[in-house]
């Protein structure tokens, strides 16, 4: 499925649907494939995760995916690839053109022109753990194998336009700024005309371009701000040269002032969950009616806030969140580093590469409000600085125009987080109530707003007490169907107790910018003996099971969130 932004003079295919496949064992690396060997004997497909098919349920190892596409002999291209995980190699007709360790992040890969008109494309994918920096054996989700989202081929003219980025400077008198990026053959300068919504085309004449780029400030013709009660979008046709694009965005602002989140200048509370791009059947690699399902559970529960946990989202499912009018924090891949990744070189090389790419595909989503990075990481390690202010830095050289956070787990650690003066907004991940301290009460529920309140105080210990505050995880864990008079943990009844207490605590309090409550629906994790705290090897903190069957808690948040919109 072709996403946005659109290129409406380039001939583009979608490259959605079946591919040949072929399975080539556990212990073939990326480096080692002869492409002139494959026996494609499999149909797979894209998007989609192989290991989630029965065919290769749970197999680790290496798969070749294979399509062809018809691009106009003398033309070069781009393959654009809105995810992969964990390894993946791209090749064209055996040219070996581009390998891609980030897992979930988009990017495009050019292509050479060629004399022949059908084009081979080859995407070898490595689903072992340990063949990519970004992720461990100890995240707590599971590592999936294949093509997570679309895929699309596009033949491009010598100079093209890349992206145009479009930032709102006032959002009711519609006044953007526009950053056009250009590739190919850059000209010294290029004739500009834009167009907002399909109306008149405004020429620009000849533009000088400076290091790729040309700037523009452009107002937008009968502006209308973008919001999740009225979630308008608006649409930039910029036209340089022989080349064109089409973006989409929302007229909106976001920004902190003191304790509180401002959108479009007015405070918002932040009501939402995290959720994990996941069910049995796709991995995370999710068909569009489930994007939209769980919008439309979200929205009966009444939230406006989505914490993407834990990586890059897909293109796909931001769209519709701008459509929808959702809020949602898009955070980088990280989970859990607390040891000696900090220091190795490429740690930080793969961190400061994906949080860019992440910034850059999703810079014109209204939907995304803030930036993070390194779930519960060592942030109470000094050693781990250099990491966080390195990754703070590159991100707001991408992007001012957004708040930056990353949820922590270190208050009580040593002496507490230690990089909070990096964060616009304070963002604390915590389990009062069921990784319960000492562990022997029965039912620890009183344990949960005495902790919350200790985590308020300790902010101000920690110079932060002057930002806003969301409570990014907080969460118990249920097995749909599982009653009992105990109200014990793994019940749903303890489960929604607890919301019921964690929520009244966030909606009443003015001292929350917001919660993401862990989790929308229950995800497969480890298939190791880690599993052991996690019957089914499933977390299981959803509202909804991971076929989206509601829990008892659903009601609850339901009722607790409900007109806080
Ligand atoms: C952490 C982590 C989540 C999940 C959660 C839990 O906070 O960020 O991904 O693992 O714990 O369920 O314990």
């Amino acid at each position: 499925m072709i996403f946005w932004p659109r290129f409406p003079h380039r001939k583009t295919h979608d490259l959605d649907g079946l591919w040949d496949a072929a399975w080539l064992g556990d212990d073939v690396d990326l480096g080692a494939v002869d492409l002139s060997v494959l026996n494609y004997a499999e149909k797979l497909p894209v998007p989609g995760c192989f290991d989630t098919d029965p065919a290769f349920v749970g197999r680790r190892g290496t798969m070749a995916y294979r399509t062809r596409a018809r691009i106009a002999p003398g033309t070069a291209s781009r393959v654009r690839f809105g995810g992969i995980g964990l390894r993946a190699r791209v090749y064209v007709d055996g040219q070996e053109l581009h390998t891609s360790d980030l897992p979930y992040s988009g990017f495009t890969v050019d292509v050479p022109a060629a004399e022949i008109e059908e084009r081979e494309l080859v995407v070898v994918i490595d689903n072992r753990i340990g063949r990519v920096v970004l992720f461990e054996p100890w995240y707590d989700f599971y590592a999936y194998g294949g093509i997570y989202r679309s895929v699309s081929w596009t033949a491009i003219p010598a100079a093209w336009i890349d992206r145009v980025q479009i930032a709102t400077t006032d959002a009711k008198a519609g006044k953007v700024e526009t950053r056009i990026l250009l590739g190919g053959d850059v000209p010294d300068s290029v004739t500009v005309t834009t167009c907002f919504d399909g109306g008149d085309a405004v020429s620009h004449g000849s533009r000088a371009v400076s290091d790729g780029e040309i700037l523009l400030s452009l107002d937008v013709p009968d502006p209308c701000p973008w919001s999740p009660a009225d979630p308008h979008l608006h649409v930039l046709t910029v036209t340089c040269g022989d080349d064109s694009i089409q973006e989409r965005f929302g007229l909106r602002t976001v920004r902190t002032d003191r304790q509180r989140i401002l959108l479009n200048d007015e405070p918002v509370k932040l009501l939402g969950f995290c959720r994990h791009e996941a069910h049995p059947q796709f991995g995370p690699a999710l068909p569009l009616g489930q994007m939209v399902q769980d919008l439309q559970l979200l929205r009966d529960m009444g939230c406006n806030f989505i914490r993407g946990s834990h990586y890059p989202q897909s293109q796909l499912f931001l769209d519709v969140c701008d459509e929808m009018g959702f809020l949602v924090w898009e955070e980088a891949l990280g989970w859990g580093h607390s040891g000696a990744q900090w220091g190795r070189p490429e740690f930080l090389d793969a961190n400061l590469r994906q949080a860019r790419a992440m910034v850059r595909n999703s810079y014109n989503h209204p939907s995304v409000i803030m930036w993070g990075i390194l779930n519960e990481g060592g942030s109470h390690l000094d050693e781990t600085r250099p990491v966080y202010e390195g990754l703070a830095k590159a991100i707001r050289g991408e992007d001012a125009s957004r708040p930056f956070t990353y949820a922590t787990n270190r208050l009580f650690e040593g002496a507490g987080d230690k990089h909070l003066d990096l964060v616009d907004i304070v963002a604390v991940n915590t389990y009062p109530g069921w990784y319960e301290r000492g562990g022997k009460s029965t039912r620890p529920l009183g344990e949960i707003l005495p902790f919350l309140r200790e985590h308020v105080a300790d902010l101000e210990k920690l110079g932060a007490g002057d930002k806003p505050l969301i409570i990014s995880e907080i969460g118990a864990g249920a097995i749909r169907g599982w009653r009992d008079a105990h109200r014990a943990h793994w019940t749903e009844d303890y489960q929604a107790d607890f919301l019921r207490t964690v929520c009244g605590e966030i909606v009443e309090n003015e001292r929350y910018a917001g919660i993401s409550i862990w989790q929308f629906c229950d995800a497969r994790t480890f298939d190791t003996s880690q599993a052991l705290g996690r019957p089914r090897a499933f977390n299981n903190k959803g509202v909804v099971d991971e076929y989206r069957r509601p829990k008892l808690a659903y009601g609850v948040v339901k009722e607790m969130f409900g007109g806080c919109r």
